[in-house]
């Protein structure tokens, strides 16, 4: 199939060892620097980066600005094509900021774009994205899309959950539907339903996006454990990680669980 060879170009870099582990790196523009609070070295993109050599990670994912100033190639990067930040209230939408020949001189191996479907501006962020997802292919780049529905009837019909097995699942579909060459989506919050949300992403690679610091680190493993047990590809997740103050001890963990396959218990009796 056509297109096939770009989700195999994704697995060869970001999935080396059949799995993957992605380190999220844009929280400056979504979220602010509020995120840096619990582990003040996060604000700085060179301990991202010696995070991810350190723990084993396949990826990190930067936005332009960081890119241009930080990356130095020493782990692939998902160039993350747009952003919005937590100061704008209006409905969801989060416009380019770079394009995918840009993304290519920054040395990026793959894209990043998010869509919030349900929002009032879906049609516009459709429009952007398949102008994205054809520089994609002429470029020969993996686009992954962050998937994450927001707004419109996960609001009205779902309280605004955004992890409510159904709109998962819908949003796994969504972005196989809109070209993904992996997805980045929402936990369910089990790993029976989280597999669904999988089944219905078809050929295309699932990650789960990480969400705010668990309370525990073994809350958040478990977590990993069974979207690994689901059938996923792996995970890309920010705050998870680089939020703890021992992130590259943690990050070694998580490589444990994902590219061993080793379980929760073990990895925390291991000395
Ligand atoms: P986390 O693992 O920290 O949740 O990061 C994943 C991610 O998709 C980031 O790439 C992004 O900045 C953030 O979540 C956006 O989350 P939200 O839109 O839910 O605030």
């Amino acid at each position: 199939m056509r297109g096939d060879s770009l989700i195999e170009k994704f697995k060869s870099i970001f999935a080396r060892r059949g799995h993957s582990i992605i380190l999220a790196y844009d929280h400056g523009i979504e979220h602010g620097p509020t995120d840096f609070f619990d582990n003040p070295d996060s604000a700085s993109p060179e301990y991202i980066l010696k995070i991810a050599r350190e723990a084993g990670f396949d990826g990190v994912v930067f936005q332009r600005g960081i890119a241009e100033k930080y990356y130095d190639g020493s782990v692939p990067l998902i160039l993350k094509l747009n952003g919005k930040t937590s100061l704008y209230n209006g409905a969801p939408i989060s416009v380019p900021n770079c394009t995918v020949e840009e993304a290519v001189s920054l040395g990026a191996s793959a894209v990043g774009f998010t869509i919030y479907a349900g929002s009032d501006y879906e049609w516009r962020q459709i429009e952007y994205l398949a102008k994205i997802k054809r520089d994609a292919v002429r470029f020969d780049v993996p686009l992954v899309i962050w998937s994450y529905p927001r707004g419109g009837k996960v609001d009205t019909k779902y309280g605004g959950d955004e992890q409510h097995p159904d709109v998962v699942a819908y949003a796994a579909r969504i972005a196989l539907e809109l070209g993904a060459d992996a997805m980045k989506i929402k936990y369910t919050g089990d790993p029976k339903s989280f597999a669904w949300a999988v089944k219905v992403a078809g050929k295309v690679p699932v990650l789960m996006s990480g969400g705010p610091k668990t309370k525990t680190d073994e809350e958040f493993l478990k977590q990993v454990e069974g979207v690994i047990s689901a059938g996923a590809l792996g995970v890309a997740v920010g705050r998870n990680v680089w939020q703890r103050k021992n992130a590259v001890e943690f990050g070694k963990l998580l490589a444990k669980i994902v590219y061993e396959g080793k379980g929760v218990k073990e990895v925390l009796a291991a000395p």
